[in-house]
């Protein structure tokens, strides 16, 4: 089975240690279908300061980190020789979402982070990167939190991360629409009941009123996405019955889409 590996650079390595020493992706560490090395900036300085950051050079307020010991961590790290692509965690990045998971969880090389801090990085840092990602439009105080959401949305799509009952491929969002509503015991409480469909053992039945609920949330609460989806026959048998207007204009955005291509 594939293994995916992640490089970090970062001031705070022990943020990932924290999150990654628990539940799935410490199970994937453990079987070693998950490799995540953390490199601590600091480690990457000269002088006897060990001085990561220093004022920016026209003044201002904020400290910017400083283009010598990323660059020689970009160096010792490449050492292996391995295949990697390296990803500069800003703001000013693309923005994240599945499609860039499922490509990261496809390729074959290395994701190497370098986590910035909120008030810079020195710019020329940018000669050396090959993507610059961002996770959404809201500033961070440092990309260490970005770092652990790629890893952790790229890790789960690999083989063998999830377990078989919670495998990714039939999760709604993997084709771009929200997921349908999950009930537990009791079937009732404090008068809410459990829908009756989900009690019948009607196999066939229950999938198709999951597929129903799926979309009917979608188009309530995120229609932007339906117009995105990759939607079945059947998908668009629901939608129509659910609401007929957004089913015709799902219908043609789709269809203007298949001519474009
Ligand atoms: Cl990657 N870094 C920071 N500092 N803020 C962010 C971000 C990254 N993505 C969204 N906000």
């Amino acid at each position: 089975m594939k293994a995916m590996g992640f490089d970090v650079i970062t001031i705070f390595p022990e943020i990932f240690h924290a999150y990654l020493g628990e539940s799935i992706l410490k199970r994937a560490i453990q079987r070693r279908l998950l490799d995540v090395r953390v490199y601590n900036l600091r480690d990457f300085t000269t002088g006897k300061h060990r001085t990561v950051d220093d004022y920016p050079y026209g003044g201002g307020s904020g400290m910017v980190l400083k283009i010598e010991p990323v660059y020689n961590a970009l160096n010792s790290i490449k050492g292996d020789g391995a295949e990697r692509t390296v990803v500069l965690l800003s703001p000013q990045g693309k923005t994240y979402n599945q499609n860039m998971a499922e490509t990261f969880s496809t390729s074959s090389k290395r994701i190497l982070f370098i986590c910035g801090r909120y008030e810079g990085i020195d710019e020329r840092v940018r000669s050396f990167v090959d993507e610059e990602v961002s996770i959404g439009d809201y500033v961070l105080t440092g990309g260490e939190l970005a770092a652990l959401v790629i890893i952790d949305s790229v890790s789960r799509l690999m083989q063998g991360v999830l377990g078989d009952d919670e495998s990714a491929k039939e999760e709604s969002f993997t084709w771009g629409i929200l997921d349908y509503p999950h009930y537990t015991r009791p079937s009732e409480f404090m008068g809410m009941r459990v829908p009756d469909i989900l009690l019948s053992g009607n196999h066939k039945e229950i999938w198709r009123w999951r597929r129903t609920e799926a979309i009917r949330r979608t188009l309530q609460k995120r229609p932007d996405l339906l117009r995105k989806a990759r939607l079945n026959e059947e998908d668009y048998r629901i939608l129509k019955g659910l609401c007929p207007d957004e089913h015709k204009n799902i219908q043609n955005t789709h269809n203007m889409e298949v001519e474009n291509e």
